[in-house]
């Protein structure tokens, strides 16, 4: 019996009933494979235990998540607690901490979702952001100047390193030969970004040379994201700096309908550490706690998590029950058109999960 141990941080707002629900989804898994059981270790952290402890997580929280073989991660940020106070205090020293210096997100338009879009086909949507994670935008690094004068500034620091920014892009035409994906776009802004988005391109440049059978390209992510809406069968594989990244897959899960349906992965590629697996929605105070959230970008996110834990059968055969929910049409939340719970939506993943 192999045993996989897994680190839960539900977090705040949707993150929780998405994750509390979803975890039906482990037992179903554990039943139809019988070789695997998931060892489960539920973490409180969140913007409630910041307003107790005053952090988002404890001091060691690093050394608490390193034996894990994953992280599943809800949504962070509630009212009562500043964003960047929740993203800064949970979020990013995890995927920094652990150099989850890549963040997957598959956008992809399954039967059934009805994009807001007029598109040409079925599959025209089907594209991968893979987006820089460990520094860039998100550096943290910055500082308030001459606080509460009239010279008052802000500064916000973007760090780029060689390092950093030849990683993600090859890690992005790799992927694209792995997954037979014939084109890449890089998303710069080199135009107003003279020195690190000049730099970016100049090591896409470099980095691009060794990939000739790869059709690949530089788009200012202005053109891009009007693109996208215009044109999104020109998309296989972006890659995008940290900021940029986040940004254009929110626009394109919306493309699929609702910020609800896509998921991420943020990884170790050498695995030295564990990776995390989280939706790309946030918590969502408004419509928490009323059971209406949807969870296919948390089931999707397990199909992720099941494929970096090399069960790809196990991960084929949720994505196929997902699949055929979502194309049946009658189950699905109200920011899909429909009446279901949250709850309905997971137990007709599970009731075909087991039942194919
Ligand atoms: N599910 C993750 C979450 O809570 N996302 C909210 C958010 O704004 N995240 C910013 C980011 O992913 O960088």
């Amino acid at each position: 019996m192999r045993t996989i141990t897994l680190k839960l941080i539900p977090g705040d707002g949707i993150g929780i009933e998405v994750m509390h629900e979803c975890l039906r989804i482990l037992r179903a898994i554990e039943e139809v494979h019988g070789g695997i059981t998931f060892s489960r270790h539920k973490l409180d952290w969140s913007c409630g235990y910041y307003l107790r402890h005053g952090s988002m997580m404890p001091p060691d929280g690093l050394s608490i998540l390193a034996d894990s073989d994953a992280i599943l991660l809800g949504a962070v940020g509630f009212p009562g607690v500043p964003d960047h106070v929740s993203i800064q205090g949970l979020l990013l020293p995890i995927r920094q901490g652990f150099d989850q210096y890549i963040n997957l997100r598959p956008i992809k338009l399954l039967p059934g979702l009805d994009s807001p879009l007029r598109v040409s086909s079925p599959d025209a949507i089907d594209f991968v952001v893979i987006r820089e994670n460990s520094e860039g935008e998100y550096c943290g690094k910055g500082a308030l100047l001459h606080e509460g004068t009239d010279e008052e500034t802000a500064v916000q620091e973007g760090w780029f390193t060689r390092r950093g920014v030849s990683r993600v892009i090859r890690y992005a035409f790799e992927f694209a030969l792995r997954h037979g994906r014939g084109s890449l776009v890089s998303a710069t802004k080199s135009n107003a970004l003279n020195y690190s988005m000049v730099f970016w391109d100049r090591i896409f440049e470099e980095i691009r040379a060794a990939y000739p059978g790869i059709v690949s390209r530089s788009m200012h992510i202005d053109a891009l994201a009007g693109l996208m809406i215009m044109r999104p069968e020109a998309f296989e594989v972006v890659v995008a700096s940290n900021l940029f990244g986040d940004i254009l897959t929110d626009l394109g899960s919306a493309m699929l309908g609702s910020i609800g349906i896509s998921p991420s992965a943020n990884i170790n590629p050498e695995r030295l550490f564990p990776s995390m697996f989280e939706p790309i929605h946030g918590s969502a105070p408004d419509i928490a706690g009323k059971g209406m959230a949807n969870p296919v970008g948390m089931i999707w996110s397990m199909v992720l998590m099941l494929e970096h834990l090399d069960l790809s059968d196990m991960a084929a055969l949720l994505m196929g029950a997902l699949e055929k929910v979502l194309a049946g049409r009658n189950v699905r939340t109200p920011d899909m058109g429909g009446r279901s719970t949250t709850g309905e939506v997971v137990d007709e993943v599970c009731r075909l999960y087991v039942l194919p």
